[in-house]
């Protein structure tokens, strides 16, 4: 599995149509003047982004783009039709550069800005155009103007869709091996992650999403303890939350103490991160002996519905992705 975060690809506007030669021929009317009608435009090339586009992925296939020509003019002035526009759907934050002059020639943004890199040839002008006082029978008309070419390289600034948290050894890093192409240091102790991981989940059925593993949060990670205050601000930048707690941890007498902690280190840093959506999850249920403290968990934490996953095994994981993805494809986030 390749992280697609960049891609090359060739975009073409449409040809302009040609102008129409033509001439009235009508039954009373023997000398009909020129009536040769223009070419249609061509249709331009559109970067478009939108919401509903996270990753690059949809390029891995289709890296050549063309939009219509322009039709040609016709007799009685008849103006040929516009070529359609060509929409190019990309996320938001992908970085255009002309690869040719290898500058960067668009920054898309915000979801709904448009760019276009190849506009679509005029069309030619009909020889109706071309009459004058001393050419009244003009036999030639313009031919449309081409098409631009252009390659286009797609580079995708990643910014993480969801953030992975949770204390040290919750699992984190497992579950980012476990549902995309990252491959994070996995250990049982501490700080094994020095950097947050980047993935890529692709479930198959839904737009792909980019996962974080935010690792280094323990308590007074937002004063500086520890590395966690780097990572904090990743989390920023995420849109929601997995919430990993490791289930063979859990203290019987406080379940909710390792969820506390790491919720009140959020809060500290930035009271705006305890709003963003957080999916609730017990990992490493594939150990023995650990109903029990799920079940305590659970029913201490009555208003939220707690998964349960196997970071090591996959059980649960194809649950916590669809809850995933109807989090993110939520309107209006
Ligand atoms: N049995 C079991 N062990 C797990 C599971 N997920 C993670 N582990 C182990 O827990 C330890 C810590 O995992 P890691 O992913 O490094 O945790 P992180 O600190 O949160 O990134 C490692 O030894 C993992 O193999 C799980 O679902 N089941
Ligand atoms: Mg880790």
């Amino acid at each position: 599995m390749k992280f697609i975060d960049e891609v090359i690809i060739t975009v073409w506007s449409g040809d302009g149509g040609r102008g129409c030669v033509s001439f009235r021929r009508e039954k009373f009317i023997p000398q009909g003047g020129p009536d040769g009608g223009d070419g249609g435009k061509g249709g331009d090339i559109v970067l478009k982004t939108t919401s509903r586009k996270r990753t690059l992925y949809q390029f891995r296939f289709q890296k050549n783009f063309k939009a219509k020509n322009g039709a040609h003019g016709q007799g009685k002035k008849k103006t040929g039709k516009n070529g359609q526009d060509l929409f190019i759907e990309l996320p938001p934050g992908t970085q255009v550069t002309d690869i040719n002059t290898g500058q960067i020639i668009k920054d898309l943004i915000k979801p709904g800005e448009t760019f276009v890199p190849a506009r679509g040839g005029r069309g030619g002008q009909g020889n109706a155009r071309f009459k004058t006082s001393t050419n009244r029978t003009p036999r030639f008309a313009q031919p449309g103007e081409p098409g631009e070419t252009k390659t286009l390289k797609l580079e995708l600034k990643l910014l993480a869709d969801v953030g992975i948290i949770g204390l040290p050894n919750a699992g984190k890093s497992t579950l980012i091996t476990a549902v995309s192409s990252a491959r994070p240091k996995i250990g049982n102790y501490p700080f094994t992650t020095l950097f947050p991981s980047l993935g890529v989940v692709q479930t198959g059925w839904a737009e792909p999403f980019v996962v974080a593993d935010i690792p280094g949060l323990i308590k007074g990670a937002h004063k500086g303890t520890g590395l966690g205050i780097r990572f904090l601000r990743h989390i920023e930048r995420t849109r929601i939350l997995v919430h990993l707690i490791d289930v063979s941890a859990i203290d019987m007498d406080n379940p909710l103490d390792a969820y506390n902690i790491v919720n009140k280190e959020l809060d500290m840093y930035n009271q705006k991160l305890t709003e963003k959506s957080q999916i609730v999850v017990l990992n490493k249920i594939d150990l023995p002996d650990v109903r029990e403290a799920a079940k305590k968990f659970q029913s201490a934490l009555k208003e939220k519905q707690v998964i349960l996953i196997s970071a090591l095994t996959g059980k649960g994981i194809e649950n916590l992705n669809s809850k995933i993805i109807q989090l993110l494809d939520r309107p209006n986030e």
